[in-house]
């Protein structure tokens, strides 16, 4: 399989998480697909219509996008321990988390593509803070069910984990440790594993 992949992206690092916990590393090769809205790549184009990372070739004629639909693509291609719930409760929780940490994720990349991509005299202050809210309020939810996170490590955890380290990445200086003590330890733990420690997104 190939996953059109780009180390900073937060949700190409859900893929690359759940791949490793998963044991589905030997399967998986990443290839290099570094784009913005303004400097698309024709070949991902190809593969995915809307132009975003991720993107995975699975090998039997189908390309599959975005990261939900890679990731629960790739849960079935497995014997272990599920990182989608199967059903009930644990699994609707599951995918809530997973859409919460992705709001987050999406506000967080439209910030990054306005205040970093945008011409400076075209940017919107009012636009931006409204990204910032959402992004306040995920994590503000975050802060508020952390205890209930426990050590599970499914699409849930593993997409709120991504969340925060791209806090860490592109708005050090917002601090969103700040009032949130709880998921700060909880994020520090998780930190720990292995395949966090190898996705950390490259400086700069
Ligand atoms: N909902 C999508 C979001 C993917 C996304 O926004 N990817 C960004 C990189 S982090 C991208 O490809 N941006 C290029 C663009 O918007 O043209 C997913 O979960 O995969």
């Amino acid at each position: 399989m190939k996953l059109y992949s780009a180390a900073p992206s937060p949700f190409v690092r859900k893929v690359r998480i759940l791949v490793m916990e998963t044991g589905l590393s030997d399967r998986v090769e990443e290839v290099d697909a570094h784009i913005t809205p303004i400097n698309p790549s024709p070949s991902l184009n190809d593969a995915n219509p809307i132009g975003k990372i991720p993107a995975l070739a699975t090998g039997d004629g189908m390309t599959l996008f975005d990261s939900r639909v890679i990731c629960e693509y790739l849960d079935t291609q497995h014997q272990g321990a599920k990182m989608f719930p199967q059903d009930g409760a644990a699994r609707w929780t599951a995918l809530r988390r997973q859409a919460l940490a992705d709001g987050i994720l999406d506000a967080g990349v439209n910030t990054r593509y306005e205040t970093f991509l945008r011409p400076e005299e075209q940017r919107w202050p009012e636009w931006i803070d409204g990204q910032k809210g959402k992004i306040r309020r995920g994590v503000d939810a975050l802060e508020a069910e952390v205890e209930s996170f426990g050590d599970t490590v499914d699409i849930g955890t593993i997409s709120a984990a991504c969340a925060l380290g791209y806090l860490d990445f592109r708005f050090p200086g917002d601090n969103w440790r700040d009032g949130h003590p709880k998921l700060a330890a909880w994020f520090e733990a998780f930190s720990a594993r292995p395949s966090m420690q190898a996705t950390v997104p490259p400086a700069g």
